[in-house]
């Protein structure tokens, strides 16, 4: 479990304040030394520009715009989009559009993807996004980076294996599900540091999770995934 020295981002949630549509859900999120994650939940109120109090919007011009994406393990929903719907800068205009989100087949537990940017980067931000009317707006997910430097790297490692065990390095562990029965909204998730390098990457892991088992449709509509980097 060498790297994964998690830490508690205790900032407590700020209720949902009368008239206010926007609510802060950052305990929860474990993440690695220095690395900082909010999460803001636009419910029961949210629009296509998925604006949100403190994570930024998503964006059409990011490091992973020209990402190569490689699925690793698990299905996808044919009724969905591909993982190109998670780079292509567009949006779902709709709470409930699953031809604008990528997510993994129903039925199933998850699975895994990953962004190549092309070169070592060093990434100052992940940022993630969600929209859905239920159970399905919540994200579960861990997010690993790597160089690909190490020599027992495996640049696909399959559910089941450890990531951190074969060159990977563990950002973070997001877990958006708020404590309220209506889970549904959109989710908007940024992961930085106060010191401007999350880490130097070429490679990131995505494992995701379903946000629940009591139906086969746990599994997060993910609209978008933005990685901040520069080339240095
Ligand atoms: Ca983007
Ligand atoms: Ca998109």
């Amino acid at each position: 479990m060498t790297g994964r020295l998690a830490v508690c981002v205790a900032v407590s949630v700020v209720g949902v304040a009368a008239g206010h549509a926007a609510q802060q859900l950052d305990r929860q999120q474990h993440a690695a030394p220095n690395v900082v994650v909010i999460v803001d939940r636009n419910w029961p109120a949210a629009t296509k520009a998925f604006k949100f109090p403190r994570v930024p919007s998503p964006s059409k011009d990011d490091a992973a715009t020209h990402a190569k994406r490689l699925m690793v393990d698990g299905e996808m929903d044919q009724n969905g989009a591909t993982l190109a719907a998670l780079t292509d800068g567009l949006l779902p205009t709709d709470e409930d559009e699953p031809g604008a989100n990528f997510f993994f087949d129903a039925g199933t537990s998850g699975g895994s993807f990953r962004f190549d940017l092309g070169q070592v980067m060093t990434v100052t931000q992940i940022n993630s996004y969600s929209w859905h009317p239920n159970t399905r707006g919540p994200q579960v997910y861990a997010v690993y980076g790597s160089d690909g430097s190490a020599p027992a790297f495996n640049p696909a490692p399959k559910g089941g294996v450890d990531p951190t065990a074969v060159g990977w390095t563990w950002i973070a562990s997001i877990d958006t599900r708020p404590g309220t029965a209506d889970r549904g909204g959109q989710y908007g998730v940024s992961i930085s540091t106060p010191n401007g390098a999350v880490g130097r990457f070429q490679y990131l892991l995505f494992v995701c999770a379903v946000t629940e088992t009591d139906d086969d449709y746990g599994n997060t509509f993910y609209s978008e995934i933005d990685v901040i980097a520069k080339a240095s």
